[in-house]
């Protein structure tokens, strides 16, 4: 009877291919009234010869089909988180990451400068007084300072420390650290302590230019500059230079971009003043040079005709994905 059970049990285990169907041998079988397990419950009441050899093949047999039982439950399960997936749906699309307007236009505009022979070098967004300002020439208390709001930062005993308002400082800091030739562009993030409006951020990012030589002349700052408005904004865009002050440099220029009829000013720049030289330790009677700094998002705005500045950092995608 043992034997007819167990021949049972076990070919109907062979066609078992679902966890549902496996349940229902393992009730069939080994459950509460399951054939297996009445066969155990009476064997109390068989005489007492059979009832030794009844007792130790059924509790053998529990044995086999519980074993057999927990071997082929894993591999059903997990057919059933494959058969799971239901491959007719239609497939999800991922949406694809892209560069930032912004980054794109300086990468662009950082090729156009390489084409021109600069290198590409980074600065610190955490910066000391003394490259911020006092070596380019704005001491304490001189009124140019207010035209950069600072952020200061809290630091233990130190009171000099700021987060750039340009990428200048990285002129000075290039300079005490190399010598003549130099053409190099720094592109970096500012931040100002001031209000915002449509073409005004409280951070927002530069790309400072330095050339240094022997005979670096205002025509080579120009034609540069140039150069850079028509690879930019192509040919027939209309640029104007005009005097402007900044400290560091002498004579001091600013340029902007003709848009929709109206001047957008998009960097300020001029010849490196003799000062700034003398600070980092270059005779400026030997060597001359020019300096730049210019807003990408401005240009980025040029470029692609958006008209709020603050849209660039607002993180909204509907703004984003359409670059
Ligand atoms: C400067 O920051 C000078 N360091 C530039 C310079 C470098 C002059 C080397 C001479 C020699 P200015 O504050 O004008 O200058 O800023 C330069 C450019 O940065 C601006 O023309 C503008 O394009 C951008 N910019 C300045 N302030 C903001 C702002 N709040 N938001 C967005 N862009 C700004």
């Amino acid at each position: 009877m043992i034997e007819e059970l167990k021949n049972k049990s076990l070919t109907e285990l062979e066609s078992v291919k679902s966890v549902d169907s496996l349940e229902q041998w393992r009730v069939k079988y080994l459950g509460r009234k399951g054939e297996l397990t009445s066969i155990l419950r009476g064997i109390g009441s068989l005489p007492d010869n059979e009832r030794r050899l009844i007792g130790s093949q059924s509790n053998s047999l529990r044995g086999l089909l519980e074993e057999q039982y927990k071997k082929i439950k894993p591999t059903l399960e997990k057919n059933l988180t494959h058969d799971s997936v239901d491959i007719t749906l239609p497939g999800r699309t991922r949406t694809k990451g892209r560069l930032h307007p912004i980054t794109s236009i300086i990468r662009e505009i950082s090729e156009a400068f390489s084409d021109m022979g600069f290198s590409i070098v980074e600065g610190n967004e955490s910066e000391l007084e003394h490259y911020n300002f006092d070596l380019l020439n704005i001491p304490k208390d001189h009124p140019a300072r207010d035209q950069w709001d600072t952020i200061w930062l809290d630091r233990p005993n130190r009171d000099d420390n700021l987060l750039r308002t340009h990428t200048s400082p990285m002129q000075a800091r290039i300079m005490e650290n190399s010598k003549p030739p130099i053409r190099v562009i720094i592109p970096g993030k500012c931040y100002r302590y001031e209000a915002t409006d449509a073409t005004h951020e409280w951070h927002f990012h530069q790309i400072e230019g330095l050339v240094v030589g022997k005979n670096i002349s205002f025509s080579d700052l120009k034609g540069t500059l140039y150069e850079l408005a028509r690879r930019i904004f192509g040919p027939s865009r209309k640029v104007r230079f005009r005097c402007d002050f900044f400290p560091f440099v002498e004579p001091g220029v600013d340029m902007s971009i003709d848009w929709k009829g109206e001047w957008i000013e998009i960097l300020g720049a001029g010849m490196v003043h003799p000062k700034v030289f003398e600070g980092v330790g270059y005779d400026p009677n030997v060597y001359s040079g020019f300096a730049f700094g210019m807003g990408p998002e401005r240009i980025a705005m040029l470029r692609y005709d958006i008209e709020d500045i603050r849209q660039f950092f607002s993180n909204d995608l509907r703004f984003l994905s359409q670059f």
